[in-house]
This record gives C-alpha cells, structure tokens and sequence, in this order.
C-alpha cells in the first residue's frame, strides 16, 4: 500500500474540507522547521547544541542552547512565505513582525519552540507545539501587528500541532477534523502517515502531575488526588499509576496514544501565576488537539479553549485528557 505523507494528507483534506492552500503551505513549512529542530535535538553533544545560554526569556526561564536555535529555525523557515501575518513565541517577549520585504498573508503562528527543554540535557523526549490563528481584518492599517491581534480564544484556532522529538520523531496535527500522526521517515525525509484517526480513551487508569507541588494545591485538586491515590478502596474504586515526563509533549503524546489524565494545576506559591503552563501555545493547541480527539481539557473551572486571552504570555491551569476523569476534577471544582 503507497504510503500517505503529510504533503499528500494535506492536497486531500484540500479536496475534502476545503482546506485553503496558504494554510496547507504553513503546515508544510512547519513540519519542515520540525524535521530540522529534531535533526539539531538529535546531535546533542555532537554539535555543542545542549547546555544553557546564560540568559532568560520572558518567562524568567534559563534558555537552552536549544530553545534559541529551535526559535530561530521557526522564524526563518516562516518569514518569507507570504501566508502569515505574525508570529508569537514563548522565546520571544514582542509579537515577530514579519520582514517589510516579504509579502504578508492571512494567518498568525504562535509556537513553543521547544517545550520541555530542561529535558535536552537529560536525554529525554521534548518537543515543538503550534497553534494556527487568522488574523484579524486589519483594517488597512500597516504599522506593527499588535499582540490584541494574538488575543483570541483557543476555539478561533484553525489548525494545532506538535512535533515530538523521541525514539521517533511524529508530528500529531489537527485541522479541526479529528487528529492525525505521521512518524518521520529519514531515509524518504518525509512524515508519513501512522496514525490515521487518534481517540483518547473516555476512562483511564493512568494520571499525570508534579506530585512534589501537592502542598501548594487547592483543596479540589488535593480531594481528587488523593481520591487517586486512594486506589480499590478508594472512592473511585481502582487503582491508578503515575507518570511524569515534564515534558508537556510527551505526557500528552502518551494520553493521546493510552489515554490518562494531565494536571498543571493552579498552586498557592504566586497568586500572579495561576499555573505555570502558557494559554496560547501549550494549553490552546494541546486542549485542541485532545478535543478533537474525543478528549476534555479544562483550567478547572471552564473549557480551556472558551477562555478569553489578556495577554500573549498567560499562564493557566491545566487538567486535560481523558473525559471522565477531566470531568470528576472539574466537577470537585464546582462543590
Ligand atoms: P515541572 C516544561 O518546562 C513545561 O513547560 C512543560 O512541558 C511541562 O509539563 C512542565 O513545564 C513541567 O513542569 O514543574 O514539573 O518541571
């Protein structure tokens, strides 16, 4: 059987939804920034391309080596092409105004170059997460794009994705009709078809959290924990495991392909940072993603993707995964 590359999937879902041929562009130019972040993550010592710069991002967070590269690869590959408006990257304090001497186009890229980078040096999976804007009718205007323009709720997203860097390098895509994997194939040099229609088991036995932030938790979080932890004799009547990569990607990459459950909840260290994970390219294109999957994916008190961005660089809870679980921590949230 021929196989399916991302570049073939994309000419059909033109034919069949109607996809409109600049965003296709972009998800192809994404995937190709993806192929050459996983090819530089993947020299490691190699190439002198792990440890840190020595400075911070906006976030306050020490950037690796890494992060400013994969940054830097996105913009480049981006730039030129004539189909965005903007981009916006949690590198990056400012929205990137595309050069004046490219053409501009209908849409705005907002990444995290590389999520999960203090993972790199340790040798663990890390990955690269988009979200996929319009950009709103500017009205002829011409200065810089401002961030307002970036200010929209995850369900304005058109497309959402990630590239996870690991034994395999995949690339899970959603184009609003349901979620897709394609694996990479070096010796074609292509993402190819693997995973043709991705569901998030409805009910799981399997969760996700920093355990060592219990103390700081509020008290729904700490009652469904603990009701996890609990076990068969428990309330929920069976026992859990657990798993914590650190590595956004990877946890949600495993509740996509067996299911579980995801928290970064809200913690009591900084009321100015109600989470620590970022609204507009971790939590917006991961809750995409894990919806269109039949998924749930919540900041414990309303759908993530329903939530009205203030600023480009928000933090939020985060519980997402499978249904019933995300459900229940919601639900305590309510009481
Ligand atoms: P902690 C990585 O830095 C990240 O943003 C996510 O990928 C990951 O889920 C989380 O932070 C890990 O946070 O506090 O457990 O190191």
């Amino acid at each position: 059987m021929s196989r399916i590359t991302l570049s073939r999937y994309l000419i059909e879902q033109t034919r069949s939804h109607n996809t409109p041929a600049d965003l296709r562009f972009l998800i192809e130019v994404v995937a190709r920034a993806c192929k050459a972040i996983s090819h530089a993550v993947s020299k490691g010592a190699l190439d002198d391309v792990l440890g840190s710069m020595g400075t911070e991002n906006v976030q306050g967070e020490v950037q690796k080596k890494l992060d400013v590269m994969s940054n830097e690869i996105l913009l480049e590959a981006n730039e030129w092409g004539g189909h965005l408006a903007g981009m916006a990257s949690e590198e990056m304090d400012q929205a990137y105004q595309i050069p004046g001497r490219y053409p501009k186009g209908a849409y705005l890229l907002v990444f995290d170059p590389l999520d999960g980078s203090s993972n790199i040096d340790v040798n663990v999976s890390v990955g690269t997460i988009f979200s996929v804007l319009r950009c709103p009718d500017r009205n002829g205007a011409t200065g810089d794009l401002g961030e307002e323009a970036f200010l929209q709720p995850g369900t304005k997203q058109v497309a959402a994705g990630y590239a996870i860097y690991g034994p395999q390098t995949m690339l899970l895509l959603t184009l609003g009709n349901g979620v897709k994997g394609f694996t990479l194939d070096r010796e074609l040099g292509s993402f190819v078809l693997t995973h043709d229609d991705i569901k998030v088991p409805e009910t799981t036995q399997e969760f996700a959290v920093n355990m060592s932030n219990q103390r700081h938790w509020e008290a729904p979080v700490q009652r469904y924990v603990n009701e996890l932890l609990a076990g068969e004799s428990g309330p929920l009547e069976k026992n859990y495991n657990m798993r914590w990569i650190a590595s956004m990607v990877a946890d949600v990459h495993r509740i996509l392909t067996r299911g579980g459950v995801f928290m970064y909840p809200r913690d009591g260290r900084d009321p100015a940072m109600p989470g620590k994970l970022r609204l507009m390219y971790e939590a917006n294109p991961m809750s995409f993603i894990i919806e269109q999957a039949g998924g749930a994916a919540t900041n414990g008190t309303q759908r993530i993707l329903d939530i009205q961005p203030t600023s480009l660089h928000q933090r939020v809870p985060v519980f997402l995964g499978s249904k019933e679980e995300v459900e229940r921590v919601t639900a305590y949230h309510q009481e």
